[in-house]
């Protein structure tokens, strides 16, 4: 821990700023370059903490840079967590406004809703498998606040991981009788394909970034509640959008999702 209580609560509200205004920023470690992890993700529940006071729900969690091809694109080999809020989810089909962000991204996760209590050290994925009620089939938009994308791991996690919308299909299966690491992706813009993979593209098996995000919680004495929603990372790269892309992913055995930037 490098930066006082008055630095984390500057630093989350510029941030913030940001996101809502959507303005870009220059990194903030170029200021903060002492900032460590433990600032990190200080920042960030500074963030959660002014959402929550302005009335906004803390509706579920993400793991990011979980796949091995977002782990390329970024330059890094550990996952990153973050939180979704209620003004970060659109309904399926929805129109998305690209004035409300800087230069988003979009990414194919697979998302889990939990049943039971997953707490860390040593969660596996055993225990997620168990705690698994469902899956679906989500839509991540990242639109990181930095300029140009220019950006490291802290700055990032500082941000929230880039979190700023999703959407959800409407078909949701147990696990049973349903391998993750086969279940096939395709995600298309504006009809032609552009991302390919399968779930085991995110660690092996999109059941460990969740187990992974219980493990990280419990560092600081946290858990992921009965019924969390969980985005497990972006199976493939992120792709680009701009105003009258038009993204539909489908999911083998998960239904399809969409989503219109305007
Ligand atoms: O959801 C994620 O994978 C987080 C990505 C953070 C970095 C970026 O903005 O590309
Ligand atoms: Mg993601």
């Amino acid at each position: 821990m490098k930066l006082d209580q008055t630095t984390i609560e500057k630093l989350a509200e510029h941030l913030e700023n940001c996101e809502l205004n959507a303005q870009d920023t220059p990194k903030i470690t170029d200021d903060h370059p002492d900032m460590d992890w433990e600032d990190a993700y200080r920042i960030q529940n500074e963030i959660k903490r002014r959402k929550l006071a302005r009335g906004n729900r803390i509706i579920g969690l993400k793991a990011g840079l979980t796949s091995w091809a977002k782990m390329k694109q970024m330059g890094v080999t550990t996952p990153i967590y973050g939180f979704l809020s209620d003004t970060f989810a659109l309904a399926d089909g929805a129109q998305c406004k690209i004035s409300e962000l800087i230069h988003p991204k979009v990414e194919p996760e697979i998302v889990f809703v939990t049943k039971a209590v997953l707490k860390g050290p040593g969660c596996h994925i055993a225990d997620v498998l168990a705690a698994t009620d469902f899956v679906m089939a989500g839509i991540e938009v990242i639109d990181s606040r930095y300029r140009d994308f220019k950006f490291d791991l802290k700055s990032v996690v500082a941000d929230n991981c880039s979190s700023s919308r999703f959407v959800l299909g409407s078909v949701a299966r147990s696990l049973d009788g349903l391998d993750l690491r086969t279940l096939g992706v395709v995600m298309e813009k504006n009809g032609q394909i552009v991302s390919l993979g399968a779930g085991a593209a995110v660690l092996g098996h999109p059941a460990i970034a969740i187990a992974m995000l219980a493990n990280h919680l419990g560092q600081y004495g946290e858990e992921i509640p009965a019924g969390s929603m969980i985005l497990s990372g972006g199976i493939t790269e992120a792709i680009s959008v701009a105003s009258g892309d038009a993204i539909h992913l489908r999911m083998q055995g998960l239904g399809s999702t969409s989503l219109r930037f305007i």
